[in-house]
């Protein structure tokens, strides 16, 4: 039988845009009760009053930096907190959703910056590690929790510009895979998301708020959007409690593989 998402908790961090604030709706379409984690607080506020009018059995927002081991910890105890005062089911996180994350300029390694390379790992996969080690003790074992790691298809090809990137996302993908054997009996779920071109926020960051590039990468093209993702979201957290969805690599169309993106006159 389906897992009910009713009156569950779910964690999603970088939930102020792109896939993170679609997910926060749909699941709030659901009943779910959200926690939702980013740096713009501003926009957290709004992604939360909209949950809210979609449904959502309770949204709640907070300041989050997964780059920063200080912020995951007072993010995470304010979590608990949060689960803690409004006991609800059993009063636990039933879905971890890991997507912070992005790139970060697209130099080839022989001009890459430590900035950049140092950011990308930072949130990609010491970010995950991070609000994965803090969020455990409060995954019910035995109850149709899931992990849901955001990989990307750079974790399963190279392009050039994206050594950092694309080694984050492997490591990502590598960190799933760990996770499914140490849990191992515990009857929590982990699987990855692994979204091929989509539109949302992620090249005006990468491209450093250069919107004009930004907007080529997807220029006469059909990209995935950030719903498609989330509706994947719910459909792999609410599979029936002995499914486990371990890898889905997902794709627009119009992409036959990195790089070979099909774009109309
Ligand atoms: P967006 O830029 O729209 O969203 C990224 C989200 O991550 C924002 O909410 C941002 O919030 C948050 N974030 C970034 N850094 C941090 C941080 N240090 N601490 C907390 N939150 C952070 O892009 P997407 O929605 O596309 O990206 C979401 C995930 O999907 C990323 O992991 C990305 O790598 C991955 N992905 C994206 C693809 C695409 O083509 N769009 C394809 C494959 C994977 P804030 O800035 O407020 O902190
Ligand atoms: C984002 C997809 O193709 O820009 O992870 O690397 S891509």
């Amino acid at each position: 039988m389906k897992f009910s998402l009713k009156n569950k908790w779910v964690l999603i961090t970088g939930a102020s845009s792109g896939f993170g604030a679609a997910a926060a709706a749909a699941f709030a379409a659901e009943g779910a009760m959200l926690l939702l984690g980013a740096r713009r607080v501003d926009r957290l506020k709004k992604v939360a009053a909209t949950a809210k009018k979609t449904g959502a059995a309770e949204a709640h927002f907070h300041e989050l930096d997964v780059a920063k081991a200080a912020s995951v910890k007072t993010f995470m105890a304010w979590a608990k907190q949060t689960i803690e005062k409004r006991k609800a089911e059993s009063g636990k996180l039933h879905v971890l959703i890991n997507n912070a994350g992005g790139a970060h300029g697209l130099d080839a390694v022989a001009d890459g910056k430590d900035a950049d390379w140092e950011t990308t790992f930072q949130t990609n996969v010491l970010g995950i590690l991070r609000v994965t080690r803090a969020a455990l003790p409060l995954l019910p074992h035995d109850a149709g929790a899931s992990i849901i790691n955001i990989g990307s298809i750079a974790g399963r090809t190279a392009y050039a510009g994206a050594a950092a990137y694309c080694a984050a996302k492997a490591g990502e993908l590598q960190i799933t895979r760990v996770l499914r054997h140490e849990l191992f009996g515990t009857g929590i779920r982990v699987g990855t998301v692994d979204p091929g071109l989509a539109e949302t926020e992620f090249s005006l960051v990468r491209f450093k708020g250069d919107a004009r590039k930004a907007k080529e990468i997807y220029a006469g093209t059909n990209p995935l959007v950030a719903t498609d993702i989330a509706e994947i979201l719910v459909w792999v957290a609410s599979r029936p409690p002995h499914v486990n969805i371990d890898e889905i690599l997902v794709k627009p169309v119009d992409q036959a593989e990195m790089g070979k993106v099909f774009r109309r006159k």
